[in-house]
């Protein structure tokens, strides 16, 4: 069997998305996500100038050999834009794999560890008020888990707040804007107002639901040992990305000091730039992804060094992930032993149409679809009427004008 074409499609569905779409002399074609928001077109060169012209000839079964060929055969490795463009590739050819077996791919990654995949929604609210009726709504629709992010009072702006309804829920995502828009951080403002939010959540949905809260990697490790402990009474099943993922030793500060579980990952692209956090148990959950960790080759070696130390998956899985990556995210979840959380953010109906797949959503579960391969296709006609549309995630700076983490 041997890859006959590679296609790089560029389409945009109210956001932009990057797939892979391989295809073979023997008609089986399989598809992968290589979305890097905001960097999709460094991700598209990367796949058409240089990994494409490799990929032709050879056999699409050997995932293994290609994954090894396109990251060792690289004297400039790892790093999100060619990590996302390896995943592009790995997860087409899994994708074949599968097609070629005749079965799910979750069935070559071991068969079954659970009937479905719990996942977490996104309840927010420009208020606390709002936030909690918010969280409320998701509980309400079966969610198990709900991350809840408020706006600080006093800033104009905040990472992940939308609107209140699920329509408006993805209005927080990136402005749609060809140059990022700058939002304002006030890091006491946030302090001072997010263990209230969880206080008012508490009280209002009681100890059940699992809350969980994305810090968005925005304090130094003595303020997130603060929050960590100031969120302990809330039980949160974990506090996300409290310090810029490259700070890894900020991460035993934060241990030191409180029991708050924590996750971190979504912006990591190699297990090296995890293992450390794994093998010294300073994360509790593990946020890689299919699309921006080498594909379901390397993520599940990730996985893997997690299991070794009780570290549970819990990957990323906002709408800047194609339903591509979604379909495989869930092939992995539903197979691994050490499964966590699953994100779940709904994607539009237009993106759903450019993207058919076989997966479903019911009761707070995702369910994995039985197809072979990943149960998921890009349909090209429909991704030829949404051309590209130059879009950045926004930049924040502090009030006196510091730039600062986003
Ligand atoms: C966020 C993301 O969902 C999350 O946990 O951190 O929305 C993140 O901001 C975007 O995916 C960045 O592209
Ligand atoms: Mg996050």
């Amino acid at each position: 069997m041997k890859i006959t074409d590679v296609e790089v499609v560029v389409t945009c569905p109210g956001r932009n998305f990057v797939t892979v779409r391989v295809s073979t002399d023997e008609g089986v074609t399989g598809v992968g996500d290589a979305t890097l928001n905001g960097r999709e077109l460094a991700v598209v060169a990367y796949l058409r100038e240089h990994l494409v012209p490799q990929l032709v000839g050879r056999d699409p079964l050997r995932t293994e050999d290609t994954w090894q060929y396109l990251y060792r055969g690289a004297s400039w490795r790892r790093g999100p834009v060619t990590m996302t463009a390896i995943a592009g590739v790995d997860t087409a050819l899994w994708d074949i794999k599968g097609k070629v077996a005749g079965l799910p791919v979750y069935q070559l990654l071991g068969g079954r560890s659970r009937e479905a995949v719990t996942v977490y929604g996104h309840a927010s609210g420009a208020t606390v008020e709002e936030a909690v009726a918010s969280a409320a709504s998701y509980v309400d629709r079966g969610y198990r888990a709900v991350r809840v992010q408020s706006a600080v009072p006093g800033l104009d702006s905040t990472y992940g707040i939308g609107g209140s309804s699920a329509a408006d829920a993805r209005s927080y995502e990136p402005a749609d804007a060809a140059l990022p828009t700058e939002n304002v951080w006030d890091t006491e403002a946030y302090l001072a107002h997010a263990p209230t939010l969880f206080e008012a959540v508490r009280r209002e949905l009681g100890p059940a639901p699992r809350l969980l809260h994305d810090v968005h990697h925005r304090l130094t490790g003595n303020e997130a040992a603060r929050l960590g402990k100031e969120l302990e009474p809330y039980h949160l099943t974990w506090m996300e990305d409290p310090v810029p993922a490259e700070l890894q030793d900020a991460f035993r500060l934060i241990r030191q000091h409180t029991t708050t579980p924590v996750a971190t990952g979504e912006v990591f692209s190699s297990i090296y730039d995890c293992e450390l956090l794994i093998r010294e148990r300073l994360i509790d959950y593990i946020r890689t992804t299919v699309v921006h960790a080498g594909g379901i080759t390397h993520l599940r070696r990730i996985f893997d060094l997690a299991a070794l130390y009780d570290v549970r998956s819990g990957s990323h899985g906002a709408t800047d992930l194609s339903p591509v990556c979604l379909a495989a995210a869930l092939h992995v979840d539903t197979a691994i032993p050490n499964f966590g959380l699953q994100e779940y953010m709904p994607h539009t109906p237009e993106t759903d149409a450019v993207f058919p797949h076989d997966y479903w959503f019911e009761d707070g579960l995702l369910h994995v679809g039985e197809s072979p391969g990943l149960g998921v296709d890009i349909d090209l006609d429909e991704a030829a009427t949404y051309p590209y549309r130059p879009a950045s995630l926004p930049v924040n700076r502090l009030r006196d004008g510091t730039m600062f983490h986003w």
